[in-house]
């Protein structure tokens, strides 16, 4: 860490700021260009303390940046972890008001609800699927609040890597008896394919994002709690949207979900 407690809660005030007002701002490391990673992260932290403080319910976390289309989308190589809050899941099939978002783009993802309680930094697949209650077709409405989405991983971080809205929905299935590398996954907006990609473009198995997710958890003293929402990360580039705009993410065997932007 490079940053100081005094300055970690400033960027948390500058972040919930434009956050709460839909406003744009320059990527932290502008004015601190030491911000590392884990002041990033400390960052979110002190987000998730004060939301939490406000009475808004964590719902779970999300993985992002998992799959390599994402990565050089963003121009940042690595995942990067947030946390989900209740009260930004939008109903499958409902609208989401444009307007009150900056440039929002809208991903495919597969989801995983937990059944157990998941620690540890070395977690297999085999130990992820045992613990899942079911995996499930979602999609995420990224926003960064940075200036034309451009930011370097210790911002995007501190941004709670750009979580704007989720919805889930589809046929919730059991993972086991499906080769979840295998699952197609299509993106369309307006009827119109915009992106497809197979659950292995996200570290070779969404599963390995759950796992990434409990080891940085880990690192940190904690656990991924039975009950769980996991977004596994974008299966392929995030796509723009407009007022008017009706997205549909299709996950084989697991149906689909979609909303519609006013
Ligand atoms: C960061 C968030 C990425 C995903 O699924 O890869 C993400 C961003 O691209 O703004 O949520
Ligand atoms: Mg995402």
């Amino acid at each position: 860490m490079a940053l100081n407690k005094s300055v970690i809660s400033e960027l948390a005030d500058i972040v919930d700021d434009a956050q709460r007002n839909s406003r744009e701002i320059v990527k932290l490391t502008d004015a601190h260009p030491l911000m590392d990673v884990a002041d990033g992260y400390a960052v979110q932290a002190e987000l998730e303390r004060r939301w939490t403080a406000q009475g808004r319910k964590l719902a779970g976390y999300k993985g992002g940046l998992t799959a390599k289309a994402k990565m050089v989308q963003m121009g940042v190589h690595a995942p990067a972890f947030g946390i989900l809050m209740g009260d930004t899941c939008m109903p499958d099939g409902g609208t989401i008001d444009w307007s009150s978002l900056i440039h929002p783009k809208v991903e495919a993802e597969i989801a995983f609800v937990m059944a157990k309680e998941l620690s540890g930094t070395s977690v297999s697949i085999n130990e992820v699927l045992d613990a899942t209650e079911f995996v499930l077709p979602a999609m995420e409405v990224i926003d960064s609040r940075f200036k034309d989405f451009k930011f370097d991983a210790p911002s995007v971080i501190a941004d709670n890597t750009s979580a704007a809205r989720y919805v889930v929905g589809g046929a919730p299935r059991r993972p086991k008896g499906l080769d979840l590398r295998l699952l197609g996954v299509v993106l369309e907006r307006n009827g119109e394919l915009v992106g497809n990609a197979a659950g292995a473009a996200v570290l070779g198995h969404p599963a390995a994002s759950v796992s990434a997710l409990v080891a940085w958890l880990a690192e940190s003293g904690r656990a991924l709690p039975a009950g769980s929402l996991v977004m596994t990360g974008g299966v392929t580039e995030a796509v723009a949207v407009a007022a008017g705009d009706n997205l549909t993410a299709r996950v084989q065997h697991l149906g689909s979900v979609g909303v519609r932007f006013v």
